[in-house]
């Protein structure tokens, strides 16, 4: 096998400062089949990916999620390392994100930053960010990863083609990772060394909107793969809030006030908590049986291909 048989995807928007040199560094390390699909730059980003012999591919729609989704639908190898255009990935790297894909070890290797990562690569927000949204998503999924928001993957055809990728923007990271676990396909972390942003670069990422959105993408996906998660915080809530109203029913009774419909409200909250447990037994009831459904399936659609 060569390496024509391996897309290297690079999402780029105004990387003008760094893309030359990340093409030049993937193509020495063996890499010539390169793919930048642009956000509609408005500086040279294009034209310069162009002239170090990448094909380039400006995308019909907004935000990083779209690019990728495109790229994936344009993509016809078999293998696809995906990496960001802004020089924070090392390129020799490459080898060590790929191998157990080539290997047939793993489906989507993801490579982790938070393990060796420069002086600067993180903002202590994003680095909070990142490491709340990794414990949630361990919560929510029952798959304990380190750094489910790298940009530094790589997978085969099943991968991106298992994939269902709906959010436009900085969730996609969040969307392939659960996407990977909801169809059993087998993820690898490797570490990888991140770099900070090349001065001349401006990150496209907004750490509080776009980390509230990653937030609640994970959230809300978990409905369909952990409905206790998912109801169980709603249930939660509500149990306490029904608690804090009756410690103050509670308070004001043995002060000789008699609050009727604060303790109706007590009773409500909690009822409404507890049916919402009830409701996420039930669904986790519903999706437990799906997925073996989905196994099966997949495992004749396996058999019928082979
Ligand atoms: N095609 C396309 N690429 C995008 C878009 N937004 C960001 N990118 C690219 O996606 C990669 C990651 O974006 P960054 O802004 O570096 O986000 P990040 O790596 O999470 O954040 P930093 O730590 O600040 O670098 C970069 O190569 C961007 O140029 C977009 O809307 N379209
Ligand atoms: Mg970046």
């Amino acid at each position: 096998m060569t390496n024509e048989n391996v897309c290297i995807l690079l999402p780029t928007l105004n990387e003008e400062a760094t893309i030359g040199q990340v093409i030049r560094d993937f193509r020495s390390e063996g890499f010539d089949n390169i793919l930048v699909i642009d956000g509609n730059s408005k500086d040279g980003t294009r034209e310069i990916a162009a002239a170090e012999g990448a094909r380039v591919v400006i995308q019909t729609g907004k935000g990083k999620g779209q690019a990728i989704k495109q790229a994936f639908d344009l993509i016809v190898e078999d293998y696809v390392v995906m990496a960001d255009g802004d020089g924070t990935n090392l390129a020799k790297d490459v080898h060590a994100v790929l191998g157990p894909v080539l290997a047939g070890e793993a489906d989507h290797v993801m490579g982790n930053r938070l393990v060796d990562y420069e002086k600067g690569a993180f903002t202590r927000l994003n680095l909070i960010g990142n490491k709340i949204i990794n414990k949630m998503f361990g919560l929510a999924y029952g798959v304990w990863l380190e750094d489910i928001l790298t940009g530094y993957r790589a997978f085969n055809r099943k991968a991106i083609r298992s994939f269902e990728l709906k959010k436009s923007g900085f969730e996609v990271e969040s969307e392939i990772t659960i996407e990977s676990v909801k169809k059993d396909l087998n993820i690898i972390e490797v570490p990888t060394t991140y770099l900070a942003r090349h001065s001349e670069g401006a990150t496209k990422l907004s750490p509080l909107r776009d980390g509230l959105k990653i937030g609640s993408t994970i959230y809300k996906m978990a409905r369909l793969h952990n409905p206790m998660f998912y109801f169980g915080i709603i249930g939660g809530l509500f149990i306490i809030c029904g608690l804090l109203v009756g410690t103050f029913v509670v308070m004001q009774w043995f002060q000789g006030v008699t609050r009727i419909p604060m303790t109706i409200l007590t009773t409500l909250l909690i009822i409404a908590g507890f049916q919402m447990f009830v409701f996420g037994m039930l669904s986790d009831l519903v999706v437990s049986l799906h997925r073996e459904n989905m196994r099966l399936l997949r495992k004749i659609n396996e058999e019928k291909n082979d």
